[in-house]
């Protein structure tokens, strides 16, 4: 598996126009941060890099709305990502800003080896300009009315409303966001990168050679992009901020952000080595001897085929990792493509959608102010809950009872008991190791498994998996201790209880080591407790690390019991802010005034999961006598064909309905509804005046599949 000479690992630029969540912890970075720690400690060469992305309409769109500068912007939330990762105790070798020189200089390069190598086609096309403003509009600039779902309030790029994905042509009315008036087209050139020209390349690369080796999610992402046929992509943009295009006829124009943003990486390892090898430390947070480092290095990692390069991401970036900066990177004919993307999805909250604008989220630097002492535990709450293969959740009560019931309970217990005991019974000096028995041989060929065990984990991108087995090994520790109750033999046979502490201190020995990646904090403390040296991962698995009288520190507490108020206050801070978020009704706003149904008293689960729902496929439909608002319907529910009487004749036509996948409650007690037994309740949303529509799933699935 890791076979490579050397390792260049990254984890996603974070837009520095705001702050970030946990959902970015648990996509990029914790995973990153322990992959690269488990390399560090085997002895791998290796290179961590990241940084903020600077361009991008993103940061003067913010900027708009803080009312100051794009640089005031980007200095901002440059300065409090960063911080916030290192107190998370992100271990990046530098972290970088794409508005460095040196990165607009190795960007331009690259455009311009393209550019030289003819690789860039030029198009003329008609773009949106504001002419009050006297600048190109940006889609995100652009707002108009959806042609998908009427709302007044749409973007150019999307609708956030219904969701769908637009262009700014196709609004309804459009006009700028600058200056409030209706734009014009104008024509305008740009550089684009013929991405069809590579689809053999990439079907070589990824659909074959990657089959078995990325994971699934990520395979699927870019073998529908490839099968549905790639376009040419523009690489520059009409924006005033960003990086000019170096070509003569460009002025005004500046390089696509998601052309600028990958090479972030490059140019961030080119700035690491440059620091290096002239002994400032600007960016450069070095997390090993770099010794002997020339300003070229950076060249190893990114041209020899000896380097592995692994892109940390969340699944929105997929596309950018897979396909577009691969294309790039393989057509300069000059740099290695990545070995692996191992993306995640996304992490929910508390039932919902993580969202900073909606106040719906968790932001690092908010958690690190009411916790500041426990970085550990987020990161253990997130390494044990990732979004690895699809979407999970974040919740406080989950967050708690990792802490309680996990960190406190088993991994701190076993650890604590350990000491105090030697503490008591031998002056805290390891005791010596008698003769073994059967038991002890069994919990140390128990211990000696583990290292490669959480090894492998690692190796294959399974952090959860890994997790798991650290603290299983915490628990294997605590199961020794309650078989053999060293306390119990204390006042009979002391050289017993030495054996048994002995094996207890090897194995919290241990823990130190191959904890180190995913709770680095811990492990400090737990290796001050222990008076242990830093260990590496190899030295892992024994049962001598420490040697008979070997004097230990003082034990503590590794972690602490976290209160049902302290979870109380957090989930009720969430709600707050939620709220706070929330547009304030303004009398006279016809929209806001218009009556929505009040929430109904809440339900249990239990309550929930007693509904049967089914989504069938309506057969036959037909009038009702005497009735103007009945439907009578064959439903074909999976399970059998039934009769559903349903009132939507006033919105559904016999022949409109048939065919139409419809969502069913099949499990409602028959109804007579004039004189026909009706089995099952059609599910329909009213709209606000009071229009009847289908909820459909938003894509065909087989008769009787479940809703839940
Ligand atoms: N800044 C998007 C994001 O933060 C983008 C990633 C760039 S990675 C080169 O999700
Ligand atoms: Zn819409």
């Amino acid at each position: 598996m890791l076979e490579h000479k050397r390792f260049l690992v990254t984890a996603a630029l974070p837009y520095a126009n705001g702050p970030k969540h946990i959902g970015h912890l648990a996509g990029a970075y914790i995973p990153s941060d322990v992959y690269v720690r488990y390399l560090r400690s085997l002895g791998k060469d290796v290179v961590f890099v990241c940084g903020s992305d600077e361009h991008g309409t993103a940061i003067p769109n913010q900027a708009l709305k803080e009312h100051t500068t794009p640089k005031a912007i980007i200095d901002k939330y440059h300065a409090l990502i960063r911080d916030c990762f290192a107190q998370l105790g992100m271990s990046f070798d530098i972290y970088h800003r794409t508005s460095e020189p040196i990165h607009h200089q190795t960007s331009q390069e690259i455009f311009k080896t393209l550019y030289n190598k003819g690789l860039l086609t030029e198009e003329v096309s008609e773009q949106y300009f504001d002419v009050t403003a006297n600048t190109f509009l940006a889609d995100r600039y652009i707002i108009g009315t959806c042609p998908k779902c009427g709302n007044p309030n749409a973007y150019g790029d999307q609708c956030e409303k219904c969701g769908s994905t637009l262009s700014p042509r196709e609004l309804i009315n459009p006009r700028s966001t600058l200056s409030g008036s209706a734009p014009v087209l104008k024509a305008t050139k740009h550089w684009y990168l013929p991405l069809q020209h590579y689809e053999a390349w990439l079907s070589d690369w990824i659909l074959k050679s990657h089959k078995d080796d990325w994971k699934v999610n990520v395979y699927g992402q870019c073998k529908s992009w490839i099968d549905a046929g790639l376009q040419p992509r523009a690489m520059t943009r009409d924006l005033d901020w960003g990086i000019k295009v170096p070509l003569p006829d460009a002025e005004g124009k500046v390089l696509y952000v998601w052309f600028d943003a990958p090479i972030g990486y490059i140019s961030a390892t080119r700035a690491l080595f440059e620091e290096l090898s002239s002994g400032t430390k600007k960016f450069a947070t070095p997390q090993r001897s770099f010794a002997g480092a020339t300003a070229d290095d950076w060249k190893k990692y990114w041209q020899d085929e000896e380097t592995r390069l692994v892109h940390f991401v969340g699944k929105d970036n997929i596309v950018f990792h897979c396909i577009i900066f691969p294309i790039m990177l393989h057509a300069t004919g000059e740099f290695i493509v990545p070995d692996n993307v191992p993306a995640n999805e996304f992490m929910n909250l508390e039932g919902d959608k993580m969202s900073t604008s909606r106040g719906w989220s968790i932001e690092m630097h908010e958690y690190l102010h009411d916790f500041a002492d426990k970085p550990d535990v987020l990161r253990y709450a997130l390494l044990t809950n990732l979004p690895e293969t699809k979407d999970s959740e974040f919740t406080w009560k989950d967050f708690q009872a990792k802490n309680n019931n996990e960190l406190v309970a088993i991994f701190g217990n076993f650890v604590n008991r350990a000491l105090v005991l030697t503490q008591k019974y031998f002056g805290n000096q390891v005791p010596a190791p008698g003769v073994f028995t059967a038991t002890d041989d069994k919990v140390l060929a128990e211990l000696k498994a583990f290292p490669s065990r959480i090894g492998s984990s690692l190796e294959n991108y399974r952090f959860r998996e890994a997790t798991a087995h650290l603290m299983d090994l915490a628990r294997t520790g605590n199961k020794y201790l309650a078989e053999t109750e060293p306390w119990k033999l204390a006042k009979s046979d002391m050289p017993r209880v030495g054996s048994i502490l002995n094996i207890a201190l090897q194995i919290a020995a241990n823990m130190a080591i191959v904890a180190e990646p995913f709770l680095p904090f811990t492990a400090r403390k737990l290796r001050d407790m222990l008076q242990q040296q830093p260990g590496h991962w190899a030295q892992a698995g024994s049962a001598t690390l420490l040697d008979f009288g070997h004097k230990l520190g003082t034990p503590g507490l590794l972690f602490e019991k976290i209160d049902d108020t302290v979870i109380e206050a957090q989930i009720k801070k969430l709600n707050d802010s939620k709220k706070s978020m929330e547009p304030a009704s303004q009398p006279g706003q016809t929209e806001s005034a218009t009556p929505v149904p009040p929430a109904k008293p809440a339900i249990s689960f239990d309550d929930f999961q007693k509904m049967d729902i089914r989504v069938g496929t309506v057969t036959k439909a037909e009038p009702v006598e005497k009735s103007k608002k009945l439907l009578k319907l064959q439903v074909d529910t999976g399970i059998d064909t039934r009769t559903v009487m349903s009132g939507i004749a006033e919105h559904f036509t016999p022949e409109g309905i048939v065919g139409k996948q419809v969502t069913l409650l099949v499990n409602l007690a028959p109804r007579k509804i004039m004189g026909v037994e009706s089995q099952g309740m059609i599910l329909m949303a009213a709209d606000k005046d009071g229009t009847l529509r289908l909820l459909q799933p938003n894509e065909k699935v087989s008769a009787g599949a479940t809703v839940s």
